[in-house]
């Protein structure tokens, strides 16, 4: 058998409020929708183990605040990332417009670094589309796209495993 090469990454959520951050976290950490909604106050940090070929990745999963009243300390939360989930709301044109400026922001601190889009609530009538999602990762070197939803799982799971995969591939080039 043999051994696993074992590390540590943080991960960033970014995004609008309400875009469903917390929820993707909440599902892919302990399979949970909670309908409950509960104000991201400050930052929630999340560790989960995810295993990639011979890898075994412990991610810490910072998931920031989205509030307008975090804007100034956002680049203390994105220090140290090795790669974000950039979420939108698949429903909301507006919160996927808004995307390019949270990478923009994420990309100032961190350098280049792997991004997967998300495009989440899919489980309802979408306004975000394929091609919306193909454009904007044409822009991003090393990024990747999905529609996701927290509320019924679709590639919630997924979203962090692709992460951690473009992740360990872009450390594998270096
Ligand atoms: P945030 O962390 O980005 O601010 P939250 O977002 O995870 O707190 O979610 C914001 C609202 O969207 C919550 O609604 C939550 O239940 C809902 N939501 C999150 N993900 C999904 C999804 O995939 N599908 C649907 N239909 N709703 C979702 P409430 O009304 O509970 O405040
Ligand atoms: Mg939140």
């Amino acid at each position: 058998m043999s051994k696993k090469i074992h590390s540590t990454s943080k991960i960033v959520l970014i995004g609008d409020a309400r875009v469903g951050k917390t929820s993707l976290v909440r599902r892919f950490v302990t399979n949970m929708f909670d309908p409950s909604y509960q104000i991201t106050l400050g930052t929630t940090i999340m560790k989960k183990d995810v295993e990639y070929l011979n890898y075994l990745v412990t991610l810490a999963i910072w998931d920031v605040g989205g509030q307008e009243v975090f804007k100034k300390v956002r680049s203390k939360y994105y220090f140290g990332s090795k790669g974000a989930l950039a979420v939108c709301d698949a429903t909301n044109m507006t919160t996927y417009e808004n995307l390019k400026s949270w990478v923009e922001s994420f990309i100032e601190v961190v350098g280049v670094k792997p991004i997967v889009f998300l495009a989440n609530k899919c489980d309802l009538e979408l306004q975000v589309t394929e091609d919306d999602m193909k454009e904007i990762v044409e822009d991003h070197t090393n990024a990747e796209f999905l529609f996701t939803s927290a509320k019924d799982g679709t590639n919630a799971e997924l979203a962090f495993t692709n992460l951690v995969r473009l992740i360990i591939q872009e450390e594998d080039v270096i």
